[in-house]
């Protein structure tokens, strides 16, 4: 099945935590510690797999997890890392946190491969932790948090141009035409269900791809027909064909066509309107000179602002003049790619958790704790000068100076940081 959308939840693993152990040797009555780090936990990687077109591996299974690192062992073992987790999915892919929609990675063009979900890092085992005020730590740092996420992954192709109109009016035809593409063609309304691609050759060696989606009626804002969810395959598009029924073959008017088609392609998304549009009259081989001469009046009456072409997709007429606009209207493209930026970084997650805790044990010991405070415990050394200033100055500007003496801490009373454990004073 074809999917063009999934929401999965991912998960990254929990780093190992760190171990407490002491060294055991024969006549060592008391070795130091020797407990070892807690191993990576793995990440949450998407990549691009250029054999996929759709997300539809990603409909049967919801969740998808990285393992976590293992704890570290006694004798200084570090834990054994976890394996990442690596999610294949076609280009064009973005993904989306679920739960606010911003964006988090667009799998696109030299974007082959990000990591989405960092694993939590391996705790320290308390072989780190020996002062010369606590030679024997009991104290290990646990290892990081994993991180959970709903995320919704959203499939937007990348195509120079995209192709619409009416069903049946000729889109895939043209796209068979003008490309390598085999898209199915037949005469009845929607039946192309699913974007597809093709890749129309220039003379110099270049070209540019070209996206052929279903078919839009009145109403395809609010649900009718297939609905206008299929649009999304146009957003990264330059410039778009928009494809009439010039034979009026089943009655229509091409002028009221393409007025209803606007309104449906500006209820998706207005950034579409923005988008250079050409008009392009089909099926040219089943009218007389003289109607085709009045048909193209009427566009040209109707839409001064744009150009129009007549054509007829099936015996190739007027085909290369619209190339040549098309491939003009390209090289005067002015923007980027169009690439969805970063808006919401899933580690911004854990930041925020990022506070810590005061609280007065039956011991009357103030114990400080959070996150933020063994990572800052994990990577000073107390003892040496610079590490024992930093840490006097972290305490005083992350507030916790300020909360001990809310809670109502004396000179001299205990504060205990995880394996830290000193006195207080001004
Ligand atoms: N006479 C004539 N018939 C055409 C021309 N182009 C397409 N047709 C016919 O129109 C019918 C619809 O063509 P498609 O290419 O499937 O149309 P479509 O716009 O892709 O339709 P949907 O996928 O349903 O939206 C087919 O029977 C084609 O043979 C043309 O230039 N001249
Ligand atoms: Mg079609």
């Amino acid at each position: 099945m074809f999917a063009d959308r999934a929401k999965i939840i991912i998960k990254s693993g929990k780093g190992g935590d760190g171990h407490v152990s002491f060294r055991r040797e024969k006549f060592v009555p008391a070795g130091g510690p020797d407990g070892g780090d807690g191993g990576k936990g793995g990440d949450v990687v998407f990549e691009i797999d250029n054999g996929m077109n759709n997300l539809s591996d990603y409909r049967h299974r919801r969740k998808f997890a990285a393992t976590a690192g293992e704890e570290g062992g006694k004798k200084k073992c570090h834990g054994k890392n976890g394996t990442d987790l690596v999610l294949k999915v076609p280009e064009g892919t973005v993904v989306k946190d679920a739960a606010s929609g911003k964006v988090i990675a667009d799998m696109s063009r030299d974007n082959r491969r990000q990591i989405v979900l960092k694993g939590g890092r391996g705790g320290l085992g308390n072989m780190h932790f020996a002062t010369s005020t606590m030679q024997a730590p009991k104290y290990a740092q646990p290892g990081g948090p994993s991180i959970e996420l709903e995320v919704q992954l959203e499939l937007k192709v990348l195509a120079d141009v995209g192709l619409v109109g009416f069903p049946n009016v000729g889109k895939s035809t043209l796209l068979s035409r003008l490309t390598n593409a085999n898209p199915e063609i037949a005469n009845y309304h929607f039946t192309t269900l699913n974007p597809i691609l093709g890749v129309v050759d220039l003379e110099d060696g270049k070209g540019f791809v070209m996206a052929d989606i279903p078919g839009l009626i009145e109403g395809a804002s609010e649900g009718v027909g297939l609905g206008h969810e299929f649009l999304r395959h146009i957003e990264r598009t330059k410039v778009l064909l928009h494809l009439v029924d010039g034979a009026s073959v089943e009655g229509r008017d091409p002028v009221e066509d393409i007025k209803t088609i606007n309104e449906e392609l500006s209820a998706y998304n207005m950034d579409l309107m923005s988008k250079p549009q050409i008009i392009v009259a089909n099926k040219m081989d089943a009218v007389s000179p003289e109607e085709k001469e009045a048909i193209l009046q009427k566009l040209h009456d109707a839409f001064p602002d744009n150009k129009i072409f007549v054509i007829s997709a099936v015996s190739g007429e007027g085909i290369d003049p619209l190339i040549r606009e098309v491939a003009a209207e390209l090289e005067a493209y002015q923007g980027e790619d169009i690439i969805y930026e970063q808006e919401f970084d899933p580690s911004d997650l854990l930041a925020e958790e990022g506070s810590y805790t005061v609280e007065i044990n039956e011991d009357g010991e103030y114990v400080v704790e959070g996150p933020k405070i063994e990572k800052m415990l994990g990577y000073i050394n107390i003892d040496s000068e610079k590490g024992f200033i930093f840490f006097q100055r972290f305490l005083k500007e992350q507030g916790i100076l300020k909360e001990l003496e809310e809670k109502g801490i004396q000179e001299g009373d205990t504060v205990r940081m995880y394996g830290l454990v000193f006195d207080y004073y001004k």
